[in-house]
């Protein structure tokens, strides 16, 4: 059985006007290449046009399901000018190309991308199940991933980013930077064209959503986004048809006779402003001010017009026009000028004629994320060998490092290195391009896509996850225990387990919803609940001292019996020798980091970084781990890197020491402990008949269960009393 890959992208492969006319990008090629055997195929995207009558809808989406597997999302035209031409196109797109003074902003904009991005997500849901993959493409729909992983995690959901990621400092620029990023992280297997975007989106999510990573993974609330390099290819194999044909051979005849005489140098692009076409028009003037033969050089420029709806494209097309008029006008002779401007898209045919026919393919943008120009420019080069004059900030850069690589903001190099280009010898020409075009033929878009998407097979959605047993089970336990009259022990963790951490943890204060559910605990007589922690005594005297629960602090050093108001040391054999020596390194980190501070406790000494900036708390804390584990490995303590904090405690005293103890005093039918970090862990190795665990949030874990965050685990709590007596159900509601 094949599996099925539903293909979410803006635009479909087909354009639906007075006929259907199927389109031929690279992404159409990509997955054409893909086994039919393998995997079932169908698209989600818009038809490019605004189809406002319903029955016409039906007739067309009818028409494109059945026959080109093709699922339309009709937008009308004000829902394009919002998502489309305004929040994709004049906010998102010049944030991510580091433009952000390019960038315009309308707050209703956002309330079409959510709509939009939600009626693409709706669509996937619609034909998905369970094991589907969904491949969801670039900017214009960066908030589908988390709308899919929310209604149906166990989708294998990807993301492709075809543009750059920048660096945290222009992403923050961004009014709805959380959200953006947020959205993306719904996915199993998000993909960027270089390392470089890669490493600026976790630095970004770490800057914006404090979420730690491992080099090509994230984690968060259970769920595990692989991130991946995949630099996007051409369609290697149409090139190669295309060279073949006798169109293209006559059409290069036909070139080599109109430009005869000439040198000619070619710049093939969408007319964008990320594309630096002002800036190599200043490289050409200055190259044209040193150039004694005018009639021996052509430049041609193709330029597809784009986005012409938005502001700024209008602008750039007139500014561009006008200043090849005055080039032209000042360097023409009697029989030729120096650029020839194409505004428009040229046929296949003529194109690969073009690349095949320029001693110089010059590609030099400001920013891309890729440039397929400049492979498709190397592919053409297969029996003449021009020069690629390519700009150090195209993603291509990094694949294709025998160019002439050049930096476009620097006119004057740009200038002086075309003209070098112009005097390279065909030896030295076919020795660099050799290796390159093997290179761009072999990991073609076919090998993108492939990789991309059995990347994304081994993915494992957390609705799959089978780690942790479902969640249903532990209510399902802990109403049996409840309603048998069982005797029962809660062990359960304060800050991230029965309440949500705060950053100041002074201001992690019992909820109401809290108190409200230790009331209803406690009224149960067979039931002995204990709050486990690793906070101070003080604490837990201030916030449940006048609760019939029992309270061990200080990760088990101290617990005090429910009722009383002694405490009791449960410490009394342990030393704690090797604090002073530990104090003088954690000051000496407090002092160089900025933000952090060291805390002290009975049992424990730790280095907090939760203030610092995270890039350089995180880097610092790995060296502290490091220094820490060399001088005290013949100590009787334990050293961790728990949430933000790095500390040193004494290995005698655990959770699990605490609450062994209890369980020797008092026997119980069923145990629940509950927990949702390291310290935690030492309980989730207690092994006994009814003993269960829950792990509350991210990352590995021992435990048997996994629940999200601490309203789950709440809820949990709450339906399993509920579900063994109804009366408290109509208490709760
Ligand atoms: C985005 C990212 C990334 C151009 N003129 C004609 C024509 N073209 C074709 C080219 C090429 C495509 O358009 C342009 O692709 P690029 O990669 O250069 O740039 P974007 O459109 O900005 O694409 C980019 C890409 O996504 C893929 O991930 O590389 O960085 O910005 O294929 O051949 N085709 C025809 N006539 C033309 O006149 N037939």
């Amino acid at each position: 059985m094949p599996t099925t890959l539903i293909n979410v992208s803006n635009r479909l492969p087909v354009t639906v006007g007075e006929q259907i006319t199927k389109s031929s990008g690279g992404l159409v090629a990509a997955l054409e290449g893909l086994s039919t055997d393998e995997y079932d195929l169908k698209w989600i995207g818009w038809p490019g046009a605004a189809i406002a009558d319903p029955a016409k809808q039906r007739k067309v989406e009818k028409i494109l399901t059945e026959e080109h597997g093709c699922i339309p999302v009709f937008l009308s035209d004000e829902e394009i000018a919002g998502h489309y031409e305004g929040f994709s196109n004049s906010s998102v797109w010049p944030v991510l190309h580091y433009m952000a003074n390019y960038m315009r902003y309308d707050p209703p904009w956002w309330d079409h991308y959510r709509t939009i991005n939600q009626r693409f997500a709706d669509k996937a849901i619609e034909m998905a199940q369970p094991g589907d993959l969904v491949w969801v493409h670039d900017y214009q729909l960066m908030l589908v991933p988390a709308m899919l992983h929310e209604r149906m995690p166990d989708l294998k959901i990807g993301f492709f980013l075809h543009t750059p990621f920048p660096s945290f400092e222009t992403f923050r620029c961004h009014p709805k930077r959380r959200e953006l990023v947020a959205g993306m992280l719904g996915a199993n297997l998000i993909g960027f064209h270089t390392f470089g975007y890669m490493r600026h989106f976790r630095s970004t999510v770490l800057r914006l959503l404090g979420l730690e990573s491992e080099i090509t993974r994230i984690r968060s609330n259970g769920h595990t986004t692989v991130m991946g390099v995949f630099p996007i290819g051409i369609s290697a194999k149409k090139f190669e048809e295309t060279l073949d044909s006798p169109e293209f051979k006559q059409r290069r005849l036909e070139l080599g006779t109109s430009y005869a005489g000439k040198r000619v140098v070619l710049s093939v692009e969408r007319m964008d402003y990320t594309k630096g076409i002002l800036h190599r028009l200043d490289a050409i003037e200055r190259f044209l001010e040193n150039l004694e033969d005018r009639d021996s050089i052509k430049f041609v420029f193709v330029s597809v017009p784009s986005r012409e709806e938005v502001e700024e494209y209008k602008d750039l097309r007139a500014e561009a026009e006008s200043r090849i008029g005055r080039i032209n006008g000042q360097y023409s002779t009697l029989s030729s000028s120096p650029i020839r401007f194409i505004h428009a898209s040229v046929s296949f045919t003529d194109l690969c004629a073009l690349y095949a026919t320029a001693d110089v393919g010059m590609v030099t943008p400001l920013i891309d994320g890729m440039n397929l120009v400049a492979k498709e420019y190397i592919a053409c080069q297969r029996d003449h060998h021009g020069v690629l004059m390519l700009s150090e900030f195209a993603g291509a850069a990094e694949e294709l490092s025998n160019a002439t690589l050049v930096n476009p903001y620097d006119a004057q190099s740009v200038a002086q290195s075309l003209t070098e280009a112009l005097r390279i010898p065909e030896e030295e020409r076919r020795a660099c391009n050799e290796p390159m075009r093997d290179r761009v033929m072999k990991y073609n878009a076919q090998h993108w896509a492939r990789t991309f998407i059995e990347q994304l097979g081994a993915t494992v959605p957390a609705g799959t996850m089978t780690l942790f047993d479902p969640p249903e089970k532990a209510v399902e336990l802990l109403a049996e225990a409840f309603s048998q009259s069982k005797r029962i022990a809660l062990f359960l963790d304060y800050d991230g387990t029965l309440r949500e951490i705060e950053r100041d943890p002074r201001a992690a204060k019992p909820t109401q919803e809290v108190i409200a559910l230790l009331e209803l605990l406690e009224q149960h007589e067979n039931v002995d609940v204990t709050i486990i922690s690793g906070r101070t005594p003080a604490d837990l005297e201030a916030w449940f001292g006048d609760r019939n629960v029992e309270l061990i602090a200080e990760h088990g050093a101290a617990a005090r019996r429910a009722g009383t108001r002694e405490w009791e040391q449960l410490d009394r054999n342990v030393s704690y020798d090797w604090k002073d020596e530990i104090r003088g390194v954690l000051r000496l980190y407090e002092q160089s980091t900025p933000g952090s501070s060291v805390e002290e406790k009975r049992t424990s000494l730790g280095w907090h970084h939760r203030n610092t900036d995270p890039e350089f708390g995180t880097w610092k804390a790995n060296e502290l781990m490091h220094e820490l584990s060399t001088m005290l490995a013949n100590e009787p303590v334990q050293i961790r890197h728990g949430r933000k904090i790095v500390e040193v405690t004494a290995e005698q005293v655990t959770k699990a020491g605490a609450v062994r103890r209890l369980l020797s005093e008092k026997h119980y039918d069923f145990m629940l402990c509950a927990g949702d970090d390291q310290t935690d862990e030492s309980m989730f190795e207690i092994e006994a008949p009814g003993f269960v665990s829950i792990k509350v949030g991210g990352g590995p874990s021992r435990a048997r269960f996994r629940l999200r965050d601490p309203a789950a685990f709440r809820k949990l709590l709450r339906d399993g009393l509920s579900a063994a007596n109804p009366s408290v159900a109509s208490a709760i509601a």
